[in-house]
């Protein structure tokens, strides 16, 4: 993809997120059919679906060859390829978005290659647009954002988050990991948004993030503004980060993921 034709897809990206944002603000906490997916606590809601048609049928129509995964249309298997491809959480944070609590937000990533090289992540609560495109930075509101200095995990601020998946083995990982690691920072965050807290640690706002649990809608997007802002991410045990993985370990520099890593 050349870059006019990236341009023109941010363009496309960050229209399509105000036209999701004004949908979330009008119907934040007044959803009356709510439904359940993989957990009791795997909530979905009516805006969910429809800021997902919404984005999808305007995005098929300015891009009918490229492809499109998204929380709302997964099937049970996702299957990603080296074709130019939508990854959307259409709600990240549905959760929050029921109980108003003003953490939720569009996420949308694009991928070539399986590799992202856009995300977009918006929440109109917060009033904060977050975008960064392979190779050009990281941007809140158009102004460049990086993440902080830290010397080392013992002076860190980490996100983690509990999860939907309310299963004994889940449940282990999480008390797991919490002894052992959120033990050792200064103190241990949960927004319920995948996606805003990788953009908490690219702001600079946190020092690191670990999740097990999650899907690649909640990661694309975050996974790129997270190192277009210099940040670092692994996978938990410290390979390479992999989209499809279920899981992440992100930190402002790559001592600090290291110190956290299993
Ligand atoms: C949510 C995540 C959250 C995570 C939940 C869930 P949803 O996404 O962003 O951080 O802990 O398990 O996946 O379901 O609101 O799009």
């Amino acid at each position: 993809m050349n870059p006019d034709q990236l341009r023109e897809c941010e363009k496309i990206a960050i229209e399509l997120a105000k036209r999701a944002g004004l949908m979330m603000m009008e119907t934040s906490g007044r959803n009356t059919n709510i439904e359940t997916k993989l957990s009791p606590v795997d909530l979905v809601t009516e805006t969910d679906k429809a800021v997902e048609k919404l984005v999808f049928d305007e995005l098929k129509k300015r891009f009918p060859d490229h492809r499109f995964i998204g929380e709302e249309s997964f099937t049970g298997k996702v299957n990603l390829t080296d074709c130019p491809t939508w990854i959307i959480d259409p709600i990240d944070g549905t959760m929050n978005f029921v109980h108003t609590f003003p953490f939720c937000c569009i996420s949308i990533g694009l991928t070539v290659g399986k590799e992202v090289i856009f995300g977009l992540i918006y929440s109109p609560f917060l009033n904060k647009l977050y975008t960064a495109k392979k190779g050009q930075g990281a941007y809140c509101n158009g102004e460049p954002i990086h993440v902080r200095h830290c010397d080392s995990f013992k002076s860190a601020l980490l996100i983690n988050e509990l999860g939907s998946n309310r299963t004994d083995e889940h449940q282990k990982i999480y008390f797991g990991n919490l002894a052992a690691i959120g033990w050792k920072c200064q103190g241990v965050r949960s927004l319920g948004s995948a996606a805003l807290n990788a953009c908490m640690l690219a702001n600079g706002y946190v020092d690191a993030y670990f999740e097990y649990g999650l899907h690649c809608w909640d990661l694309a997007a975050g996974s790129i503004i997270i190192q277009e802002a210099g940040g670092t991410v692994l996978d938990p045990e410290g390979g390479p980060f992999n989209l499809m993985s279920r899981r992440i370990l992100a930190a402002s520099n790559e001592k600090v993921a290291r110190e956290i890593q299993v």
